[in-house]
């Protein structure tokens, strides 16, 4: 560890391993790796989600386009429409005719072309296989899905385009006229001339020509919806699958066109989001439609492969990546040029926007000049969406397959490669070539925490050779960075007279364990036991506006954001007590949960006793009193002072079979850095998480389209999870360096996982193919995929 700080994050311990208990400092329960107190709920079934809420609701199914590319020429739905149980069948036409404009809205201020936004139902086109093309309801979801298959539609076939990289080429079909090269955005990001400049002055010059595969959140529980709507208020009551209830609130109220005080929106218990339940698809807003329209309830539950088909899907990226460095290790420069595939309509997902995937380039390394250009194009797939990671994880898979890449045209070891160029923790705040601005970082501590939990000097000498079990080893390093925090939060803290605590927040818990750590949060702040607070998110009549659960965002954010609200709570309680004993609010310090008199400790009021005194008080600027029950509030619009950037470095030490092209990976370590951990626990669980989805990406999952644009991985049986049986015992470790950006000193942990772990697992596989002389192999390692890179390296010789 080193100890040289700059006096912002002064503090970087290292922690974890079989040691690491998340064991409590002082009574503090901020650091305490305590039970989640959602869990109960969870695992005993007990949950309700959205489609267990049981109502009297019609319900939606779609009608499907079966073609990747088309025109609509016709559709006839007189089968359906006489269907006994049918309510209502309905196309663009009818969407049209209302006063909805039935449209999903995308921010066009972005890209380069005007395109329209998504229609709810297709209006004259398809773009996509599973695009919506008519809505069924009908009284049972079983007669739903009759009718839908007795619509009879007739598409007029288009040629279709699926790779990113084909949909830009001279005469590939066209999904926009106004697009005419299917170019989205063509977007650079840092100074192509001084990159330039960088390139010529290096020694040598590595490339890389990488797919990063498309692929597809698969949350246990797919969408859902139910809607009402009240014909008196004329306001729309949607409960819904959500990671982001205020922003769907706006988003559903622009498509029905209604102002967003007609719409409330409800979210229970979610299984699962992963970046897909933050996107606004044509399933919920369709309910809401259709609930109006029959003036009922209506449901809708996406089966398994309409949420394949529908989306969004991620990555699916086509990337040339140089990387310019001198013969004695130091990198120069780095130029990307990526074409990144949007899907058949625009989103302004993070995954293709140069955002989140450009500023990301830099890695943990001192790299002087960087160029990155991004185009996002339109193909005839599913919309690509943000996707845990979103953007962050193609940009590092970018840079540390280079750094692998680079360390093998010099013949250096891949760690001290990277050990020379890291950014040194005496150099924070620092400014990267593409415009991030980090916050703080010792990264070096992390390296030699992997490298010691590993032993990977020992490894290393065992590398490339064929062990005892013909199997060939390779050893593995990826060091990452990772944007988290950033926009807005706002929290709410309300202290009733009892003194027991209500924390309202607009963000949205989908897994990730909220009510659990902003209770931590706030009890710590206030004094009061833990179990007295209580936390509330998901409806948007009862919380306070909020963007919403993604770009692990919610501890720095609106954990930030429910802290100052409870400093605030603080102040005026002890201005309550400082009445109560009769001396000035400076006099009076707080206790766990007491408020004493300085120097005179047996003179204290408690927390709950200036609550109760509140209520008869009504001076304090955040004291409620008026015999409301409530003794204190405040509320807090937070947000950060930039952006705090997580890191960690990982590791992984795997076997390949050089007959077979089976890849095991033995063993899997993380050293993560994300700050002050508020649940050390949870922390450990998020990074398990991630990277059992980022070993996912690594060697199984795919999805895959035929040259029609017709998806051929829509179950799960095709489109390839990991499995228990294929992940290792994932070891965890990790560093605590602050932030300085937000009163927690925290970053955020829900996507490192997935950031890390393709790059780790790909550069091991290489590592342990070298004696094979291949240099790189595309994701997912699949055994076929391994074995053509072996076979097509031994036709080579
Ligand atoms: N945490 C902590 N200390 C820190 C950082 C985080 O104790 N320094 C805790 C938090 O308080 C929270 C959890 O770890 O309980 C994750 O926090 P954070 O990193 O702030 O991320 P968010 O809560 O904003 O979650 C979003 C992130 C994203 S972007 C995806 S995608 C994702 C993920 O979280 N999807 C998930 N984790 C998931 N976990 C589950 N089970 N299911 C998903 O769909």
């Amino acid at each position: 560890m080193s100890d040289a700080r700059d006096g912002r994050a002064d503090d970087a311990r290292t922690v974890g391993g079989e040691e690491s208990d998340g064991s409590t400092s002082g009574d503090r329960l901020v650091g305490r790796g305590i039970d989640r107190r959602e869990d109960a709920e969870l695992l005993t079934g007990r949950a309700t989600y959205t489609d267990d809420i049981s109502s009297d609701a019609a319900h939606l199914a779609f009608v499907r386009s079966s073609v990747g590319h088309g025109r609509i020429e016709s559709i006839d739905a007189s089968e359906a429409e006489e269907m006994g149980g049918v309510l209502g069948v309905y196309a663009w036409a009818d969407l049209d005719a209302s006063p909805s404009p039935g449209v999903l809205p995308i921010r066009t201020e972005s890209l380069d072309c005007e395109v329209p936004g998504h229609p709810v139902l297709a209006r004259e086109r398809v773009r996509y296989e599973g695009q919506p093309v008519a809505a069924v309801v009908a009284e049972d979801r079983y007669v739903a899905r009759d009718a839908v298959e007795a619509v009879d539609v007739e598409y007029e076939s288009l040629p279709a385009v699926v790779d990113p990289a084909e949909a830009t080429a001279d005469g590939a079909p066209t999904l926009y006229e106004t697009a005419p090269d299917n170019v989205a955005l063509d977007a650079e990001l840092g100074d192509a001339a001084a990159t330039e400049e960088a390139f010529s002055a290096a020694d040598r010059v590595v490339e890389l020509e990488l797919v990063n595969n498309r692929l597809i959140a698969s949350a246990l529980e797919p969408r859902a919806a139910l809607a009402r709507y009240d014909a008196d208020t004329e306001r729309f009551t949607v409960e819904m699958t959500s990671q982001s209830p205020h922003g769907h609130r706006g988003k559903l109220a622009e498509t029905l066109g209604v102002s967003e005080s007609r719409v409330r929106v409800i979210v229970p218990r979610v299984g699962g989001g992963f970046g897909h339940k933050g996107h606004h698809h044509p399933g919920e807003a369709m309910a809401a439609w259709c609930a109006r329209e029959l003036g009922r309830p209506v449901k809708w539950t996406a089966t398994r492969s309409e949420n394949y088909r529908e989306g969004a899907h991620a990555r699916d990226h086509r990337t040339s990546a140089e990387l310019a460095v001198d013969d004695d290790g130091t990198v120069r420069g780095l130029r990307v040029d990526t074409r990144a595939a949007v899907g058949g309509y625009g989103l302004g997902g993070g995954a293709s926007m140069p955002g989140w995937y450009g500023r990301l380039l830099s890695s943990q390394y001192r790299i002087p000049a960087i160029h990155c250009r991004t185009r996002a194009v339109f193909t005839n797939t599913a919309p690509v969406h943000s996707y845990r990671g979103a953007g962050r994880p193609e940009a590092i898979y970018v840079t540390e397959r280079l750094m692998d890449a680079a360390a093998d045209e010099l013949g250096v070891d891949p760690v001290g490669l990277r050990r020379r160029n890291l950014i040194a923790p005496e150099e924070f705040p620092y400014e990267t070539a593409v415009g991030a601005s980090y916050d703080s970082g010792d990264y070096e501590t992390a390296l030699d925490e992997v490298l010691d939990a590993i032993g990977y000097d020992e490894l290393r000498e065992r590398a490339g050779e064929p062990g005892d079990d013909g199997r060939y080893r390779g050893v593995s390093v990826a060091c990452f960075t990772e944007s988290t925090g950033g926009g807005f939060e706002r929290g709410v803290v309300r202290v009733r007279r009892d003194g027991s605590v209500a924390v309202y927040a607009g963000t949205h818990s989908h897994g990730q364990g909220h009510e659990t750590t902003y209770a931590q949060l706030v009890a710590d702040e206030l004094g009061v036991p833990y179990d007295d607070v209580e936390v509330v998110e998901g409806d948007t009549d009862d919380t306070p506006d909020g963007t919403g659960t993604f770009g692990s965002r919610s501890t720095v954010t609106g954990g930030s954001a429910v802290v100052e609200s409870a400093r605030d709570v603080l102040r005026a309680a002890r201005g309550v007590a400082a009445d109560r004993l009769g001396v000035d609010a400076a006099d009076v310090v707080s206790e766990a949960g007491e408020f004493r008199v300085v120097g005179r400790p047996e003179r204290s009021v408690s927390f709950a006793d200036a609550a109760r005194a509140a209520e008869t008080t009504d001076d304090g600027a955040s004291e409620k009193g008026e015999g409301d029950g409530v003794a204190f509030e405040a509320s807090t619009r937070y947000e950060p002072d930039g952006t705090a950037y997580a890191f960690g470095t990982h590791a992984a030490l795997v076997a390949v079979d050089g007959e077979t092209g089976a890849v095991e990976i033995e063993r899997y370590v993380a050293v993560d850095d994300c700050g002050e951990r508020v649940n050390p626990t949870i922390v450990e669980g998020q990074v398990h998480g991630g990277v059992a989805q980022g070993i996912g990406q690594a060697r199984s999952e795919g999805a895959a389209y035929d040259d029609d644009g017709r998806l051929l991985t829509d179950s799960m049986l095709s489109y390839a999870l990991p499995r228990a049986t294929s992940l290792p015992d994932i070891e965890t470790r990790a560093t605590v360096t602050p932030s300085p950006r937000n009163p927690i000193g925290a970053k955020g942990i829900g996507e490192a996982g997935t950031i890390a772990a393709p790059p780790t697992v790909v550069n091991a596989v290489v590592d342990a193919l070298s004696p094979f002389g291949i240099e790189h192999v595309d994701m997912p390692l699949t055994e076929e995929n391994v074995l053509d890179a072996i076979r097509t390296a031994e036709d080579e010789v």
